[in-house]
């Protein structure tokens, strides 16, 4: 075990400075040396790194490939640093010779190759497989440009890219050694062998190269580094064109565009379908890499294909990845040259498949026509996979052509990716309880009654090396002051800490802990909106992707009618409240756009209204993204968890506001079920129709919001605000689109899709609850610790781990140094 030497640090800190930039110490940037430190830091993370991949080589483990379009990784200099168990040491070492390593982490851009919470996960979902001692492999693309950064214009979001690279990411390794060949296009030309098999050859195709870079995944104290592989695509160097195609510049041209588009930005819908063929290929491009550089790993060290399935799993994060079947029946069938049967039995003991939504929006289908232009021989595969499906179903359902036409992976000149990685996963599993069962009864029902065996739970989780120790180190050091550090690899033992809950100095301690958290968010929130907020009001967030299911309406309106309230009764019962929003909207979501304008507007009016004395304050965060989150979610003391319930899969945010002491204000949706489980109803504030009465509504289309308009003068006040001006005086029009879309029928199918109004009064009772909650300040404390102590479930940990016995079987290996 090496101790750190500070001297030694510090000295690469300088030789690095030195190497990369010809510049003493203090004639660099802070960016140089927040480069020089990563670099310092990469050089100890290198030879854990060699020894974990000798590690694997030499213990054979089983390992799992975790296939996801995205990985949103936030930064990564403080989290290895913790993870090196270092962190510590390091800002010590640097503040010595002046320097001050927050300033140095926020050099770092946030890798941002991710949406929301999909990629989140995956992200959580690495960390965790490192720390517990598993091989695994994180699959993606290596996006130009990542999830936009967003600057508010006028209250508007504006879309700006993201070009993260341009400084040269210093946890990045190219591996051009391990480059493959991906192929787009042509046709199949069918050729029967001298022993008389018939061999499919793609011809007349494009074909880009495909370049991983890896990025290390640093395990917690325990010396394992994992990797993410992200494909870069560059276009073929000496192409083998067809004979006919000698010389056809316009053709290598062709070649060098398709590299340069494929990989150029992430898409940035989330829980929306677009359709595109360039999404297709992005898809296929990332997927065949990753599955040939598997295969190429696995038959370096085993010779029998067939039993691939005892080394390798390949996990599908959602839909996107699901050409991955398809693929790797494409190579064993054409290259290994297995039989058809041999093949299936092998794809279908290796890939499995995690469903994150029930959002009909969101379901993949891909049009036949651009699918079999652009996969030919992969087309192919899946016709014939869809053929004997059907015969599976006929044979299961005699006689119910209902049956077929629900279940059939190509069907109405679609192919549908969901049916496919059901039909040949092993595993079908959705993310919190209550979305499993969701899918089981509802959304897959005709697919479980077929597969019960197929479908599990695994219930989301976060790591807390990122969302407690690094963003929220007081709490951490607090914790581990009074219940000892085990909680760091084993979240379960943050139990011992309810004991605490009803101690009067424990808190007075906590409670000051969340003040130094709001006072260090509320500087922020100076320093980058001009609006001086109080750290003794009721901190209440909600941050997430904004989409009309997780209600930010919900939330704005009833904001309206509390200042409505304090403007009528201004001696009224209150307590001071913050209302602090951060989200993306994808670009082309108009709704969701116009509801960000309308948060900036109304934070406008009530901020400058000198008569309120500041009890109610708006914050919209500009370019919420993770490394804001962690601060975030440290100053919070009401969570906001409101999505119409059933259609939140899981959420993790929620999981993170726990951990960090802030008290659920919710629907009982997703994870919120079971987040209210651990800690018990009595230390939350749960409101709204339950997921039965919502899919009640919605099958018999009986829900009328006029009824609730027409009857309710606080509802009906708050929705004409939208249109006469009151918020957009120089354009009472402006929110006319937000106003349609909760009562006018003709607008949208249903009105008022997400039962906004039918919610909002359980809602204003919940927010009623909370303010009465919140000036009991020790019931408040009890509450909140409860929280903490009651979050030991939702680590990723525990999650990994039990994908790892449900799901994966993997080895553990161990790493010596
Ligand atoms: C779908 C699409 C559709 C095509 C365009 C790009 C795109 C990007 C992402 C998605 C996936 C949407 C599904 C998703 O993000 N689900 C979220 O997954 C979280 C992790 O399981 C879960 O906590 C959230 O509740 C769920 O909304």
């Amino acid at each position: 075990e090496n101790v750190f030497n500070k001297e030694a640090f510090i000295e690469d800190v300088k030789e690095n400075v030195k190497n990369l930039y010809r510049k003493t110490l203090d004639e660099a940037s802070q960016q140089e040396i927040f480069q020089a430190v990563s670099y310092t830091v990469k050089d100890v993370i290198i030879d854990d790194w060699l020894a974990t991949q000798k590690a694997f080589d030499k213990q054979d483990p089983k390992m799992v490939y975790y296939m996801s379009m995205e990985f949103l990784m936030g930064r990564a200099l403080g989290n290895n640093m913790i993870n090196l168990k270092m962190y510590k040491e390091v800002k010590e070492a640097l503040e010595e010779i002046g320097l001050n390593l927050d300033e140095i982490e926020d050099q770092e851009p946030d890798p941002a190759l991710g949406n929301g919470g999909l990629g989140r996960l995956a992200a959580c979902f690495m960390e965790s497989l490192a720390t517990l001692g598993y091989a695994a492999y994180g699959c993606g693309i290596r996006y130009r440009y990542g999830m936009f950064k967003q600057k508010i214009k006028d209250g508007f979001q504006v879309e700006v890219p993201d070009n993260w690279l341009k400084n040269g990411y210093p946890f990045e390794l190219r591996r051009p050694e391990y480059s493959y060949e991906v192929k787009f296009g042509g046709y199949v030309r069918a050729e029967v062998t001298e022993e008389g098999k018939t061999r499919f050859i793609q011809e007349n195709y494009q074909s880009v190269l495909a370049v991983p870079y890896d990025m290390p995944i640093v395990g917690y104290g325990n010396h394992v580094v994992d990797t993410l592989m992200i494909w870069d695509a560059e276009p073929m160097e000496c192409f083998e064109l067809d004979s006919f195609d000698k010389g056809d510049y316009h053709k290598a041209v062709e070649q060098e565009n398709l590299a340069r588009n494929l990989v150029e930005v992430l898409y940035p819908n989330d829980n929306h379908i677009a359709g595109k063929e360039l999404r297709l290929k992005q898809q296929y491009f990332f997927v065949s890499a990753s599955v040939q550089r598997a295969l190429a790993r696995y038959k370096k060290h085993h010779d029998d294909i067939h039993k691939l399935p005892e080394k390798v799993t390949f996990q599908l994060n959602d839909t996107h990845p699901t050409v991955a079947v398809a693929e790797l029946m494409r190579i064993l069938l054409d290259e290994e040259g297995l039989s058809w049967d041999e093949a299936w039995e092998i794809t279908t003991k290796t890939c499995a498949y995690t469903n994150h939504t029930i959002m009909a929006e969101a379901l993949e289908k891909w049009p036949i026509e651009i699918f079999s232009r652009l996969l030919p021989r992969i087309y192919q595969i899946v016709e014939e996979i869809n053929r004997r499906f059907i015969l599976q179903i006929q044979a299961e359902f005699p006689g119910d052509n209902g049956k077929v036409a629900r279940m059939a992976i190509v069907y109405d000149g679609q192919v549908k990716m969901a049916h496919l990685a059901i039909a040949a996963g092993y595993s079908v599993n959705g993310v919190a309880k209550l979305h499993t069962e969701i899918l089981k009864n509802e959304q897959l029902h005709d697919f479980y009654e077929l597969f019960p065996q197929k479908f599990n739970n695994k219930t989301n989780g976060i790591t807390q090396r990122r969302f407690l120790m690094h963003g929220d180190p007081l709490l951490a050091d607090w914790v581990s002051e009074h219940i000892g550090n085990d909680w760091i690899t084993n979240l379960a033992h943050i139990e011992k800490l309810a004991i605490y809950a009803t101690d009067k100095k424990a808190q007075q301690e906590f409670m000051n802990i969340k003040y130094q958290n709001k006072l260090r968010l509320a500087k922020y929130i100076k320093e980058h909106n001009g609006i001086e907020v109080d750290p003794r009001s009721i901190f209440d967030v909600q941050v997430k992707r904004l989409h009309e299911y997780k209600r930010q309406l919900l939330n704005i309106l009833h904001v309206m009618y509390l200042y409505n309230e304090l403007k009528e009764h201004p001696d009224m019962d209150f307590y001071p409240r913050t209302f602090i929003f951060g989200a993306k909207a994808a670009a082309g979501y108009k709704n969701a756009k116009l509801t960000i304008k309308l948060i900036n507007n109304v934070a406008d009016v009530i901020n400058n209204d000198r008569s309120i004395n500041g009890k109610i304050k708006v914050v919209f965060i500009e370019d919420y993204r993770v490394s804001i989150a962690e601060w975030i979610f440290a100053a919070a003391d009401v969570s906001e968890q409101i999505s119409t319930a059933s259609k939140e899969a899981s959420g993790t945010g929620n999981m993170k506001f726990m951990l960090n002491g802030a008290l659920t204000l919710g629907t009982m949706d997703g994870a919120n079920v079971e987040i209210v489980e651990e800690v018990g109803k009595e230390n939350a504030f749960i409101f709204g129709m339950s997921s039965d009465e919502v899919i009640a509504h919605e099958r018999n289309r009986d829900y009328d919001p006029m009824q609730i308009f027409n009857s309710d003068q606080d509802i009906r006040k708050v929705l004409m605000q939208l249109i006469n001006g009151f918020y957009s005086p120089n354009d009472p029009e402006l929110f006319r689109d937000l106003y349609n879309s909760l009562l006018n029928t003709q607008c949208t199918q249903f009105a008022d899709t997400y039962f906004i109004l039918k919610d909002f009064r359980s809602y204003a009772e919940a927010q009623k609850r909370v303010m009465e909650a919140y000036k009991d300040e020790e019931g408040w404390a009890k509450s909140a610790i409860l929280n903490i102590a009651h979050a030991g479930k939702f680590s990723s940990d525990r999650t990994i781990q039990e994908y790892v016995d449900d799901i994966w079987h993997l080895d553990k290996i161990t790493v010596e140094v």
